[in-house]
């Protein structure tokens, strides 16, 4: 027993003193410690031994794994002292090598897009508005003439935080429109404002539907805004971004903020006959808009005798996919770095 913990103790010292790194000696020393390792089995056959070898073999394996304990502990210092050594006399550094490279990020699609967005529309002389993601019931609903039995409402089932009794209700921002009620009450007319962000639904997710995704609200408000003012600066939007004519269509859409409203459709880039991302219509729905409905107008305390507006909402996530060709959506929030550095 005593030859065979001998012969144990040197294999070990042997490999300790030969270990270039501390996480070598590591696995050594959980080799010799851990679970099922060689102590723990030395001290397992300990209780199926003749009761008068037990104290001795039990003695004997304590013995071996205080030696180890302490030859471990001495091994692990000479490592540090001789990497402390080496990065004193300059070591492994050769200053005259190039440093190596810092990996650049790059700004998000979404982000790229906004910012070009952004600038097109500031100069025209628009503002660039923020608003807060978790919005009141009111300004996400109410004010925008969606009561709360509206049918609409159920198009925009959305995420509702847990507020006390007798707080005003709030839910995750269904779309950025309710920054139109919260500019109504901060700006005088006339004004011109743009609001980017995030926006949440309840959404049975597919290759354009996600349940997170961005928009873009604009509005105008002053003396003598018609629908002319609207397509017109939808035209500029359009050929701001594409750089190029694009095929749209306008047809009529119904949302309860707006009176008329449009909906305006742009030509599929990914099919010819119909794909996952169109729905098979090779329309995709991308720019709703109208001239704001006289109601929301007078909630957000606007004189509706002098002044009128319009306001659209632009599927900034689906512009994204057109622009960059990118066939789903879901690609867009995933994180996912394959993805991302191709941007
Ligand atoms: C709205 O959200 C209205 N607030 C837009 C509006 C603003 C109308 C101002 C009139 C005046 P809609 O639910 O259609 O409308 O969404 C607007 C755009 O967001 C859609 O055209 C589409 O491009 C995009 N969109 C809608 N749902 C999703 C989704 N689940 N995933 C990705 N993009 C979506």
């Amino acid at each position: 027993m005593q030859s065979e913990h001998a012969d144990l103790l040197a294999g070990y010292r042997a490999r300790m003193s030969s270990a270039a790194s501390q996480e070598v000696l590591r696995s050594i020393e959980r080799e010799a410690f851990d679970k099922g390792g060689t102590i723990a089995g030395m001290l397992a056959k300990v209780p199926s031994l003749e009761p008068s070898e037990r104290a001795g073999a039990g003695r004997a394996a304590n013995e071996l794994k205080r030696a180890l304990e302490a030859d471990f502990a001495a091994a692990r210092e000479r490592l540090a002292q001789a990497a402390l050594e080496r990065e004193r006399s300059g070591g492994d550094f050769d200053a005259t090598l190039p440093a190596p490279k810092a990996r650049r990020g790059s700004l998000h699609p979404l982000t790229q897009v906004q910012r070009e967005l952004e600038d097109l529309f500031t100069s025209m002389g628009y503002e660039v508005l923020d608003g807060p993601e978790i919005e009141l019931e009111r300004n996400n609903f109410d004010a925008l003439n969606i009561a709360k039995d509206h049918p609409a409402r159920d198009a925009m089932d959305t995420f509702w935080v847990k507020t006390p009794p007798g707080q005003e209700r709030l839910v995750l921002r269904t779309h950025t429109s309710p920054v139109q009620v919260r500019a109504m009450a901060h700006l005088k007319p006339p004004f011109r404002a743009i609001a980017p962000g995030k926006v949440f639904r309840q959404e049975t997710t597919d290759a354009s539907h996600e349940h997170t995704f961005h928009q873009m609200e604009g509005l105008v408000v002053g003396e003598g805004i018609s629908v002319g003012n609207l397509i017109g600066t939808m035209q500029t939007l359009l050929q701001g971004i594409f750089g190029r004519a694009i095929e749209v269509r306008l047809r009529p859409g119904y949302f309860p903020f707006v009176e008329p409203g449009f909906e305006l459709d742009a030509r599929c880039p990914f099919c010819k006959q119909g794909c996952s991302v169109c729905k098979r219509s090779t329309w995709i729905e991308l720019l709703p808009c109208g001239l704001v409905h006289p109601r929301v107008l007078e909630a957000g305390g606007i004189d509706i005798e002098r002044y009128s507006g319009f306001a659209f909402g632009l599927g900034l996530s689906r512009l994204v996919m057109m622009r960059h060709g990118i066939e789903d959506v879901r690609h867009l929030l995933a994180g996912d770095l394959r993805f991302l550095e191709q941007f």
